[in-house]
Order: structure tokens, then C-alpha cells, then sequence
């Protein structure tokens, strides 16, 4: 009988055991979502001092041709001065410790000078605000070969007590000088939400306040 028990409340203790493995497997869980610019949607966001900042445009091809599908994200510079950038995603609902990876392509063929972009991001902690702005999030710092496609990746760490995450491409550095990206993606905790151009409606900043207003 003794060794029967102890053999019971070993399988408990090992069950119980599990299901706390479990339950941290589960909180680490992650999801990924792609952005390929397959549709007319372009970007959720842009900053800059031009009008507008980037002038973006899915097109069919591009001169490297897409890396998936058909359509690359075309992007051109149309800011004189200061940082320009286009907001390719926004992950909401983050909490303290959790990662966010995003990869991107990108395509220019002039090595070592613009046109060039980078890969960055900033903390946004309003989920109903897309020009939100709580601080940079640091982000990758070359500038690529510059021989035709490389793809580029960074990880974010959330600290500080972010909630929010808006990834950026920034671009450089002269009015019309354009590169091409394609083929984003994002990984995310699975109790984050990851908001991809292509499943929001694009809104000028001055259109903003009225569509908080019909989802709030
Ligand atoms: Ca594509
Ligand atoms: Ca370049």
C-alpha cells in the first residue's frame, strides 16, 4: 500500500509538474503574421517633413522583382530634412519582457550611399493613437549592401512598461530617392495583437480622430 501511494503522489507531482511546464510554454507562445503588399494597402503610418513624408506605392515588380508573390512596397524620400520613416506595423497589448522579432526585404543597388533604408521602431502605449509617440525602441543601424535584396531583422525587448510597438522603415536620405521592401513579417506573443497594413484602412492623421471615434 505505502509504495502504491508513493507511487500515486509521484504521478501527481509529476503531473502537476507538467502542467506548470505547460503553463509557461503557453505564456510564451508566439504568433507570426506577413505582409507581402499584394493589394493597393500601403502603410499604417508616416512621419516626416515633406507632404507627404514617403511617397509609397505597391507596385507589380519593382527592379529586383517581388520576393513573394507579385507586389513589392515601393518608397520614396520626399522629405528635404530630418528623419523620414513609414510605419509598417504595430503590435498592441505588450506587456514588460516579451519579444517582438520582425524581418523585412529590402532592395537598393547603390552600396555605401543612399538610397538606403533601415529597420526601426518606437514605443506607441495608445492602441487607438497611430501618431502616438512614448520614445525610440532602437532598431537595426546599417544601411545594407546595397547589391540588390537583403533581408534585414531585429528583435525587440519590451521594457518600461510598454504596451505598444510601431516597427518603421526609414528612409534615406534626399527627396526621390526610392527602395523597395516586400515580404515583412512579425512574431509576436499570442496575447499581443499585430496590426499589418493590409488589415487596416489607411487614415491620414487628420482623418485619425474620427475613426477613434467609431471604434471606441
Ligand atoms: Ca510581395
Ligand atoms: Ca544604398
Amino acid at each position: 500500500m505505502t509504495m502504491i501511494s508513493l507511487g500515486h503522489r509521484s504521478r501527481l507531482l509529476s503531473s502537476v509538474a507538467t502542467l506548470i511546464l505547460l503553463l509557461i510554454a503557453a505564456s510564451a507562445w508566439a504568433h507570426t503574421v506577413t505582409e507581402s503588399w499584394e493589394g493597393s494597402h500601403t502603410v499604417l503610418g508616416m512621419y516626416g517633413s515633406g507632404t507627404p513624408p514617403v511617397i509609397a506605392e505597391a507596385v507589380v515588380g519593382g527592379p529586383g522583382g517581388p520576393i513573394d508573390a507579385a507586389q513589392v512596397l515601393q518608397l520614396m524620400d520626399n522629405s528635404q530634412t530630418g528623419a523620414t520613416m513609414v510605419y509598417v506595423a504595430w503590435i498592441v497589448g505588450l506587456q514588460n519582457g516579451d519579444s517582438v522579432d520582425a524581418c523585412i526585404w529590402r532592395y537598393d543597388t547603390t552600396p555605401g550611399t543612399s538610397p538606403s533604408c533601415r529597420l526601426r521602431a518606437h514605443w506607441n502605449d495608445d492602441p487607438w493613437d497611430t501618431w502616438g509617440y512614448d520614445g525610440t525602441a532602437g532598431g537595426n543601424d546599417d544601411h545594407g549592401a546595397g547589391e540588390g535584396w537583403d533581408e534585414v531583422c531585429w528583435t525587440w525587448t519590451v521594457e518600461n512598461d510598454h504596451s505598444g510597438l510601431v516597427i518603421e522603415v526609414r528612409t534615406y536620405r534626399y527627396p526621390g530617392d526610392t527602395i523597395w521592401v516586400d515580404y515583412l513579417s512579425v512574431t509576436a506573443p499570442d496575447h499581443a495583437t499585430i496590426r499589418l497594413p493590409e488589415h487596416e484602412a489607411p487614415v491620414e492623421s487628420t482623418s485619425w480622430s474620427a475613426v477613434k471615434g467609431l471604434y471606441r
